[in-house]
């Protein structure tokens, strides 16, 4: 792990008069800053996952803006209920976080709002999760007006529970003089309210766009919908370049797509197949985002067939898979049809190739870059298309069902 790494300045204590609660909540979450992550052993865990797991959270950092200054682990035997790791930890961390000069730690573990705000308190420094690091990076990454409304309502369902600590924060950062006569039960209550109010408010906009989504999905269903799912940074949105011929941005970075996109898949007439990209996904993907993006996820939903496509040069390959089924058993797209699409084949040898063929012996192996394995994928959904079609046919002429006599 990096320390001293250089970086975009730090921003310190740029916290200005707060005017509505949210939003200035939110701009004091902002990770631009000098981070120090903390990491979390559980049960039975191997150090390499451990260091996996944190090696991640230093990506979802970077991604987000800030720099990594240094990083613990900490073996998690009895979690603490008031602050999780023990006592003599926090000091530990509080001295470090004062050696490396880290404006804030970022614990790669759930935290529940007490015991941030116990955290806060006693290592005197901005204590986040890791679930704000990647609320961060969605609002950064967000474009259309359904992704900025759907962020929106994550951040407020998020704050919610909250406030109480952002007050407890902000008063600690003025030198524990108080806001304008300090918080009181009221003034966090009035808040609430605020924040209930904004989050009605969202859903009822983020209805109205979801109804015009839908309108433009349904006029998709005399097609073959095929959509792309899986861990970020998989290469979904390369994969739908590379069959489409489209332009979809792509990068080496965490979240590079927010919104599902559909193209038309190439060289098949009358463009009867689409192809949607989506949304990656994460483990410990924050459940506020996962309910506040279920209008993009329904596009999912909606798909006759998944390709859930995975980094094949990934040593984290089997947890990438758990987790994305994990998620689309939470969205309700567990039962849909789908196939493991190992991409990135480029990336490893020969052998590692075969022993993962042993492992996943149904799934398609591919380089979205290279384009090697195009030629069996794209005449794999050109059957499962004419079998779709048949199957919709059959549909249609079946005769309408005669209600059994009583
Ligand atoms: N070596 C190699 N790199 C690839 C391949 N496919 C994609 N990449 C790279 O992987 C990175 C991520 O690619 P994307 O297509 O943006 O991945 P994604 O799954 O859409 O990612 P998110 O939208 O962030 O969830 C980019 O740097 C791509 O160039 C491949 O087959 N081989
Ligand atoms: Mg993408």
């Amino acid at each position: 792990m990096s320390s001293g790494t250089r970086g975009p300045a730090p921003r310190r204590n740029h916290e200005k008069e707060r005017d509505t609660t949210g939003h200035q909540w939110l701009e004091t979450q902002k990770v631009r800053e000098k981070l120090f992550l903390f990491g979390v052993r559980r049960g039975k865990q191997s150090w390499a996952e451990v260091d996996e797991h944190l090696a991640e959270l230093e990506r979802l950092v970077a991604t987000a803006g800030g720099v990594v200054v240094g990083s613990m682990v900490q073996e998690l035997r009895q979690p603490r209920a008031a602050t999780l790791i023990g006592s003599g930890k926090v000091e530990e961390l509080r001295l470090a976080l004062e050696e490396e000069g880290a404006d804030a730690v970022v614990f790669d573990h759930e935290l529940a709002p007490a015991q941030q705000r116990n955290l806060t308190d006693l290592l005197g420094a901005k204590v986040l999760e890791r679930a704000q690091v990647i609320l961060d990076i969605f609002v950064r990454a967000a474009k259309t007006r359904e992704a900025k409304l759907q962020v929106e309502l994550a951040q407020m369902e998020y704050l919610l529970p909250r406030l109480a600590g952002l007050w407890k924060h902000l008063e600690r950062q003025r030198g524990g003089i108080g806001v304008r006569g300090g918080p009181g039960e009221a003034q966090i209550e009035l808040d609430r309210r605020l924040i209930r109010d904004k989050i009605a408010g969202l859903k009822k906009r983020l209805q109205k766009v979801g109804v015009q989504r839908k309108t433009r999905s349904k006029r998709r269903q005399q097609f073959f919908r095929v959509a792309l799912v899986g861990y970020t940074n998989a290469g979904k949105s390369t994969l739908m370049n590379r069959l489409t011929g489209s332009d979809v941005y792509v990068a080496d970075q965490l979240f590079a797509t927010l919104d599902s996109t559909v193209k038309a898949l190439s060289n098949v007439p009358g463009k009867s197949t689409l192809l949607i990209d989506t949304v990656g996904f994460i483990r410990k993907l924050p459940h506020q985002l996962v309910a506040s993006f279920h209008s993009t996820l329904e596009a999912v939903l909606e798909a006759d067939l998944l390709l859930i496509v995975a980094d094949s040069a990934s040593e984290a390959l089997d947890v990438h898979l758990d987790v994305v089924a994990d998620v689309l058993g939470q969205i309700g797209a567990g039962s849909l049809p789908r196939r493991v699409v190992l991409n990135k084949l480029d990336a490893i040898k020969e052998e590692e190739k075969n022993g993962l063929a042993m492992l996943y012996s149904d799934a398609f192996f591919c380089s979205a870059k290279t384009g090697q394995g195009m030629a069996e994928l794209r005449s794999y959904l050109e059957s499962e298309r004419c079998r779709w079609g048949q199957e919709v046919r059959r549909q249609w002429e079946a005769p309408p069902a005669v209600p059994s006599p009583r």
